[in-house]
């Protein structure tokens, strides 16, 4: 009986938005102007964990692909990469910004409005995944 008591409570618990020790926090993707192929996701990822996490890949819900991408500025001209693999150590946050570390979303399937929620699926080393909810958010300019 007592063992069946704390099968119960467990089902009971609400699920955390988060996969172990990984937290993500502040998750946004900037509206894109209409036609654009790819646009970009931005988001915090924290490993609150002892041991060092490794993400190894996205996808995004609504796209046809995407990709771990960083930003460099080489002699003024703004150039990116893929990225294969991100390292995470215990206690440390890894900042997606523009500029820099970003997800780039491709081919999407229709265009996004200001409202709506891109569902991204980090992939990590060990297998587990961890879903993040990225708001669609109009940026403001001139400001
Ligand atoms: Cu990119």
């Amino acid at each position: 009986m007592k063992r069946l008591a704390v099968l119960v409570l467990a089902l009971m618990m609400p699920l955390p938005a988060s996969a172990g020790d990984l937290v993500v926090s502040g998750a946004f993707v900037p509206m894109a102007p209409p036609g654009v192929m790819a646009h970009a996701a931005y988001f915090q990822l924290t490993n609150d964990g002892t041991e060092t996490r490794r993400l190894i890949g996205v996808r995004a819900e609504g796209y046809a692909m995407a990709h771990l991408h960083r930003s460099d500025d080489m002699e003024d001209v703004a150039t990116m990469s893929a990225v294969d693999a991100i390292d995470i150590a215990p206690g440390q946050s890894i900042i997606f910004a523009p500029g820099g570390l970003h997800v780039m979303l491709m081919h999407p399937a229709a265009m996004q409005a200001e409202g709506n929620t891109v569902l991204l699926t980090l992939s990590f080393a060990n297998g587990d995944t961890l879903a993040v909810q990225a708001p669609v958010r109009r940026l403001r300019h001139g400001s």
